[in-house]
């Protein structure tokens, strides 16, 4: 079949269908409601993409900018899915995104009026978390009872993570840093609608406050994670088994994942401090305290202790999440020493996950940089911005399949290597208005929504082929047919690390085929906080910057 964005694209967008190598080259764009040709012209030559086996060719149809609904065929090959071609195209796509962090918070019910039929009762408040032994200090012994309440649960599982917590919520808070306007307009979709902030921001907020929770206010020090000993069963949140919850073992990526994020927090906040009154200052010194304690801890990495076998996120480098920690202090605190903490001419740049935020500094860095303070580099600033998206330009333009995947790009959580190097690319747009990184990120988006190997778009309730199965316990539990919406599926990778659990065979073990819409695939198709957010982030970007 002909693949395509099955949501669609923006009027001025980079248009791009993958055809197979048996198809004929002469292809035509067929408008939907009239039948009639509105595009026809020839693919390229076919190329091996080496990532999926197939021989595949590329049709660049970007000159058709008529708004309208249309297909794509070619002799000797299925036509494409039905996709869109206008302003705003990706509205709702970035509505539901953004929705899909109120669908998985902890601690509160979910009512009808705001999420229909995926109502549900509230789960694990976590007004009584235990101090693990792992996490003992002379303040807080073993079994000190702390509040630790809100949050979003991680993924498919109901633990909370601060390390993939940071690098989520500063996605969140960067696309409204980034695209103000956008988000303004939308409001009405959660509980805090009527308030006066925008739905971004409160929703970030329904985290932060979690966050701000799991730092020992004695020493500064955040906690890993607030968890159970296990995975919960696979049941809605307020049918979890009720088995203790503890926070465990402090550690130096958490904490300065920690201190970034409420950095960044602290000033994005700060025109609303009316409304928050010292909310935006509390969060600047619990991130400068934060960073004190991994000055003084700066090697603390972290492991399951025995008895814990939740989602580890054991990091064991740290060089990232200081020169991140040390970017947004030195944004939003003003303080030159925070620049030359970062050593930033040892900082390279690279694609952000949760293991690796370096990147993140260079994105806020790169957007401050006419208000930066005279100590900062701003040569040495657009350079890594340019040179990471340089890179990921170059594999796209020679990429068999159109996009900067490749290789080691098929990790678990993939789709989200797709949607971040999208969001880099979209820094070096920003920067200097390279059609090229403009294009290339819109490729990424693309091959999410269904240019892909598998021919899914992965984005629950999006595209004509959907993820119907994704392992996310509430999706599992709930007896509604249809998945939770807006949600991105992890995506084909190698590892297949759930072969054990799964009756369902892979279709390959090649990386861009090894994908099942199976529940039991946690390391294909799960969901995930961090996966989401780059998606709410270039969604929206490409709204914005993606041509009328
Ligand atoms: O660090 C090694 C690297 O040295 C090695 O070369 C490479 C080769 O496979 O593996 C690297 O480790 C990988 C690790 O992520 C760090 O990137 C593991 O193979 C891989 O299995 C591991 O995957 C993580 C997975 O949890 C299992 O721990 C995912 O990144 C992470 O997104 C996922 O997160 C889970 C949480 O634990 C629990 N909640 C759900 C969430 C999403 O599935
Ligand atoms: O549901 C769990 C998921 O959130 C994790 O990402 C994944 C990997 O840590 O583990 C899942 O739990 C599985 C467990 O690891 C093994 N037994 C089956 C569980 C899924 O039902």
């Amino acid at each position: 079949a002909i693949r395509v964005n099955q949501i669609g694209f923006a009027p001025q967008a980079h248009k791009v269908a993958l055809l197979p190598a048996g198809a004929s080259a002469e292809v035509e764009v067929i408008d939907a409601a009239s039948g009639k040709v509105a595009w026809r012209g020839r693919a390229a030559p076919a190329a091996v993409w080496k990532e999926s086996g197939e021989s595949v060719m590329l049709a660049d149809f970007s000159a058709l900018a008529r708004p309208g609904e249309y297909r794509i065929r070619a002799a000797g090959a299925a036509p494409s899915e039905r996709f869109a071609v206008r302003r705003g195209v990706y509205a709702q796509l970035n509505a539901a995104a953004l929705k899909a962090f109120y669908f998985n918070r902890s601690g509160m019910a979910l009512d009808a009026a705001h999420a229909g039929v995926y109502a549900r009762a509230a789960g694990h408040p976590d007004t009584r978390v235990l101090v693990h032994a792992s996490a003992a200090s002379e303040a807080r012994p073993e079994g000190t009872v702390i509040a630790s309440p809100k949050g979003w649960y991680d993924a498919g599982d109901y633990n909370k993570y601060i390390v993939n917590s940071g690098i989520s919520t500063y996605t969140l808070l960067a696309a409204f840093e980034h695209f103000p306007d956008y988000f303004a307009r939308r409001r009405g979709a959660i509980p805090e609608s009527g308030n006066a902030l925008p739905d971004i921001l409160d929703e970030a907020l329904w985290n932060l406050e979690w966050m701000l929770t799991m730092q020992d206010p004695h020493d500064g020090g955040v906690y890993n994670k607030l968890t159970n000993l296990r995975f919960d069963g696979i049941v809605m949140p307020d049918q979890a088994s009720g088995e203790p919850r503890y926070v465990v073992r402090k550690g130096t990526a958490a904490t300065l994942d920690f201190a970034a994020t409420m950095a960044a927090a602290s000033r994005v906040l700060k025109p609303y401090e009316k409304q928050l009154p010292g909310l935006p200052a509390q969060m600047l010194r619990a991130a400068e305290a934060a960073w004190e304690w991994a000055r003084a801890n700066p090697a603390v990495a972290y492991r399951n202790p025995a008895g814990v076998a939740t989602g580890e996120y054991g990091d064991a480098t740290f060089d990232d999440e200081f020169a991140w920690a040390a970017a947004e202090l030195y944004i939003s605190s003003g303080k030159d020493g925070y620049y030359a903490a970062m050593q930033p001419a040892g900082v390279t740049a690279s694609v952000p996950q949760w293991a690796d935020v370096r990147g993140l500094a260079w994105i806020s860095l790169a957007h401050h940089r006419n208000s930066l303070s005279a100590v900062a580099d701003r040569k040495l600033i657009a350079a890594r911005i340019d040179g990471l998206a340089a890179s990921l330009a170059a594999t796209w333009r020679a990429s068999a399949y159109g996009v900067p995947m490749q290789g080691g790009d098929f990790v678990w959580g993939s789709n989200a290597v797709a949607l971040n190097q999208s969001m880099m690319l979209l820094q070096a747009y920003r920067l200097n208005g390279r059609r090229d990184y403009l294009d290339a990120a819109q490729a990424g988006l693309d091959y999410v929504l269904g240019r892909n190997a598998t021919r899914y778009s992965f984005v629950t309730g999006f595209g004509a082929r959907q993820v119907m199965h994704p392992h996310h316990r509430p999706s599992m539990a709930d007896k509604v047919a249809a998945p939770v919406p807006g949600f991105l599926a992890g995506g084909p990778h190698a590892g297949q690390q759930d072969k054990g659990d799964c009756k369902a065979a892979y279709p390959s073990a090649l990386p861009a085929l090894s994908y099942i819409d199976d529940d039991c695939s946690y390391a294909s198709n799960e969901v995930a906080i961090n996966w989401n957010a780059p998606l709410v982030y270039v969604s929206a970007a490409l709204d914005v910057l993606g041509g009328t």
